[in-house]
């Protein structure tokens, strides 16, 4: 017995399509007209838009700060599939004067059946040796094709020498690496600057983190990677002034392949500005890089639309406001670095980028599911609805309307970006690998049955 998914629009980047869909299992096994079979179970997806399950490739999950987590991969992860994200790639962090091994297995540990989206991980490296360079070959193995570097943070970051090896090594094994671009030595000087000023409240983050120090680490990235001559992501790019830096590379002939956040579309740096009685609020905003002007906002959704930026993740990092982000109410230093989103990327995409004409609901699912499944070596699995590829299909009615609400959300963080935003659109069900776990919006299916996803090398686009 199958499902056979009628009436509704498959949507994809080249087009809308509607046919009928026939799940076998966990697959898709055919799409067409007439294609059910005698005791084949049907859902009717009349006015709904039928998509491929997004894929949400930039989330921490498990994010400590004084001993508490906010979002584990269990409830991080039944967010995300109540949004409509039905695979996850999380950032595997290798500690300084550890291994990437180690790393993978506190992953594995903190995964085992503990999540609702299918998964996989990226390898952040952040003590480059001999060694290292050696385990990037097993992590390949291991279906981990991606790796990560930052330009910031003093425990985390890595030097020029370092991230020409890295690339080198990376071509080699036709992996792809990602960065996160913010010159941190002169980030760390200005915040020591501003806290001797006694510059400590929120808006500080964001005054100490300028976008020149963006475009500068993006510039001095794409200077090596054209040494290397190897196409390179750049992680949550949040700025005209990077904007523009990667536009030069590009018309160098490099390949720069690009990432933003809603947060980067959607918010803007007056929410560090103290509001009412409550000075503090900002804080809520404080995740690197910073919210930037209402101009940067503009500019990365047309970099959406002309195909110049390829995905949109969400940078989920969840604390929250009380204890957590009030770790640094007299010192924004301490405030924990990060903010949630899993939950609301699809409606928010949807909500301010399709229904504001500023980009169509094929490029949603290019950015959402088709490019992050190519470049990750998901696809065909994920990432399209084909016959052959993974069920993962999320049925979308657009007519619905609902205010964004913390109280009401599924992430366990106290409170949320958008809170009080307008959304359209309601899930009426979502198919992981074939079997339904959201039905108008309720989780239906209660155990988390996500798979790790050992991924191939991904296509660059
Ligand atoms: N960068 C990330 O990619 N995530 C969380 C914090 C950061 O700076
Ligand atoms: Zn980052
Ligand atoms: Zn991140």
């Amino acid at each position: 017995m199958g499902i056979i998914i009628t009436n509704g629009k498959i949507v994809s980047s080249k087009g809308i399509l509607e046919k009928d869909i026939r799940i076998v299992g966990e697959k898709i096994v055919e799409i067409g007209l007439d294609i059910s079979k005698a005791e084949d179970e049907i859902i009717d997806a009349k006015g709904s838009y039928v998509m491929p399950g997004a894929i949400d490739v930039h989330t921490h999950f498990d994010a400590d700060a004084c001993g508490i987590v906010a979002d584990s991969f269990y409830t991080g992860t039944k967010a995300a599939i109540s949004g409509g994200t039905t695979t996850i790639i999380d950032f595997a962090e290798q500690v300084k004067d550890s291994t990437l091994r180690e790393a993978l297995n506190q992953w594995n540990e903190k995964t085992k059946d503990n999540t609702y989206t299918d998964y996989g991980y990226h390898m952040t490296i952040s003590d480059w040796n001999k060694e290292t360079e050696k385990e990037m070959e097993y992590m390949v193995k291991e279906g981990i094709t991606s790796f990560k570097m930052f330009f910031a943070y003093k425990d985390l970051q890595v030097d020029d020498r370092a991230i020409y090896e890295a690339l080198k090594k990376s071509k080699e094994l036709g992996t792809l690496i990602s960065f996160h671009c913010e010159n941190g030595n002169l980030i760390d000087k200005l915040r020591e600057e501003a806290i001797l000023n006694g510059n400590t409240e929120p808006i500080f983050h964001m005054e100490t983190r300028p976008p020149s120090l963006e475009r500068e680490a993006i510039s001095r990235l794409t200077s090596i990677a054209e040494i290397v001559d190897t196409p390179v992501y750049i992680v949550h790019l949040s700025s005209k002034e990077g904007y523009k830096e990667i536009e030069r590379a590009k018309e160098r002939g490099q390949k720069i392949i690009v990432e933003t956040c809603p947060q980067y579309l959607l918010l803007n740096k007056d929410y560090y500005l103290p509001k009412g009685k409550d000075s503090f609020e900002g804080a809520k905003y404080v995740m690197s890089p910073p919210l930037r002007d209402m101009e940067s906002n503009e500019v990365l959704w047309n970099g959406i639309k002309l195909g110049e930026i390829d995905v949109v993740a969400t940078d989920h990092c969840a604390f929250n406001y009380k204890v957590q982000k009030e770790l640094g109410i007299d010192d924004f230093t301490k405030i924990p670095n990060g903010a949630p989103g899993v939950e609301n990327r699809f409606k928010l995409i949807y909500t301010y980028g399709v229904r504001k004409n500023k980009i169509t609901i094929e490029k949603l699912v290019e950015v959402l599911s088709e490019n992050p499944a190519k470049i990750f070596g998901l696809y065909p699995n994920k990432g399209v609805i084909k016959e052959g590829s993974d069920a993962d299909i999320v049925i979308f009615n657009p007519e619905y309307k609902s205010i964004i609400n913390a109280e009401e959300q599924v992430q366990n963080v106290d409170y949320n970006l958008y809170e009080g935003f307008t959304q359209y659109g309601r899930f009426e069900y979502i198919f992981l690998r074939g079997q339904l776990i959201v039905e108008k919006e309720k989780i239906v299916n209660s155990t988390p049955t996500g798979k790790y996803q050992k991924r191939d090398k991904g296509n660059i686009l």
